[in-house]
């Protein structure tokens, strides 16, 4: 059978950043920078995005379309031996992100409707922050948003890639463009908002350290989506006349720009109203429900917001999604439709632990951390630098001649900075993600 492609390079440039621009970007990106320096985590994690991100992508995308498989068959197509290995990581590191990453998303659901409803128009951030952890830690409600986030992204899936995954991205993502430009206008010019964007821009170099740096690069894949297979999903349905290098700095160039925009959002609301930058993970659903119940109309403000944050954490989890669904239908046989839902409803189980161990599961540990923070470090911490690595060393030693012509395919000529992409992916890639793997398994 003819592998499905996309249908505009619109469609597939939309679906790709769709995937990349998620919780990562507007909930994690901004207090990641509040609490490391501000323009300083900006620097670094810019260049580490235009250097390494970049390339990762660009392998990728390069073993996706020469493939035409999902991520495990496709190192099994193109080289076998113990490759697939690489892609089955990839697919067990979708597999588990997606399970505490749904439940974060359910939380983004329950506070779009909090917040029409009033109940987070309260101006105090330690009541706020009661109202948070009353919610995570309850034993159903969260479970009930986890249940229908999982719903929404199993509906979008089980619809196909063309008239599912990038028919969604194709409304959904202007709309989270506009969202976050009407919000961006609010917040820096709201009177002091100027210390924010200060922040964010005038780099601070006291607060940097070697974690700095290796958090800035888990940041950089999990945001870009790399190293769980998503990109070589989505590059498996390129069509050859695709020029897969520009794709993937509109990808990247897209990605950030999110990030950068949604810092510029939340850091000058959150100096104009006097909060801390570095309140950490509950900066989003703590600080800034208090920092909308000081604006005029800040209930709009605050759906607008969750809103903006819900479709953001859909087109990611789709993606997510999708690596595991095309494993199943097209070497397992399975059909779209019951590996979408069979394999949602598995993964809606494996989050069931994930939020029960924010309450009434919280002591039951697992070297030392909670059952949801086990996940997210198996996953970011471990799989995804392994799978970029692997992906890095693959394309660069073992496909390379054959990568250039792929890069070349839509126009046949080899780019001229395809040595420096050579350099990136045979050393450069993969000596800095076994220093973070290293470092994250807690060697130095
Ligand atoms: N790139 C996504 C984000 O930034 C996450 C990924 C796991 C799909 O939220």
């Amino acid at each position: 059978m003819k592998r499905e492609h996309w249908g505009s390079r619109l469609g597939f440039i939309l679906a790709a950043a769709g995937s990349a621009v998620g919780l990562g970007n507007i909930w994690k990106f901004p207090y990641m920078a509040g609490e490391n320096g501000g323009g300083a985590f900006l620097i670094i994690y810019l260049a580490l995005v235009f250097t390494i991100g970049i390339s990762v992508m660009l392998a990728e995308f390069v073993i996706g379309r020469m493939s035409e498989k999902n991520a495990i068959g496709a190192f099994a197509k193109l080289k076998g031996g113990l490759w697939p290995v690489v892609g089955f990581f990839g697919v067990a590191a979708a597999f588990i992100i997606l399970s505490f990453y749904s439940v974060v998303a359910g939380w983004t659901i329950s506070y779009m409707i909090k917040s029409l409803s009033g109940a987070l128009a309260i101006e105090d951030p330690a009541a706020l922050g009661n109202i948070f952890g009353d919610f995570i830690s309850d034993p159903v409600s969260p479970l009930i948003y986890h249940a229908i986030f999982m719903a929404l992204t199993v509906l979008v899936v089980l619809a196909g890639v063309g008239s599912g995954i990038e028919r969604a991205s194709k409304i959904l993502m202007p709309a989270l463009f506009a969202l976050l430009i009407i919000l961006i206008i609010r917040s820096v010019t709201l009177p002091g908002g100027e210390e924010g964007v200060a922040f964010l821009l005038a780099p601070d170099f006291s607060k940097v350290t070697w974690n700095t740096v290796s958090d800035a690069l888990s940041q950089a894949f999990f945001s870009l989506s790399l190293g769980m297979g998503a990109m070589i999903t989505y590059g498996s349905y390129l069509s050859k006349k695709e020029n897969i290098a520009s794709s993937a700095g509109w990808v990247t160039l897209l990605d950030t720009a999110v990030a950068v925009m949604a810092g510029l959002l939340i850091l000058p609301a959150v100096f104009a109203f006097g909060f801390d930058p570095s309140a950490g993970p509950g900066l989003t659903f703590i600080t800034l429900p208090a920092v909308f119940a000081h604006m005029p109309m800040g209930s709009v403000f605050a759906f607008m917001f969750f809103l903006l944050l819900a479709i953001a954490a859909l087109t990611s989890a789709v993606s997510i999604l999708e690596v595991v669904v095309a494993y199943f239908v097209d070497d397992r046989g399975v059909s779209r439709k019951t590996a979408a839902i069979v394999i949602g409803v598995i993964i809606f189980a494996l989050g069931i632990p994930s939020s029960l161990s924010l309450g009434v599961m919280s002591d039951v540990t697992f070297f030392g951390k909670s059952f949801f923070d086990l996940m997210d470090f198996i996953s970011s911490n471990l799989l995804l630098p392994i799978g970029g690595l692997f992906i890095s060393l693959f394309v660069g030693w073992v496909i390379w001649g054959k990568a250039k012509e792929e890069i070349a395919a839509h126009n046949g000529i080899v780019p001229a900075w395809i040595s420096a992409w050579g350099l990136i992916v045979k050393f450069v890639a993969p000596v800095a993600i076994a220093f973070i793997l290293l470092k994250g398994l807690g060697t130095f």
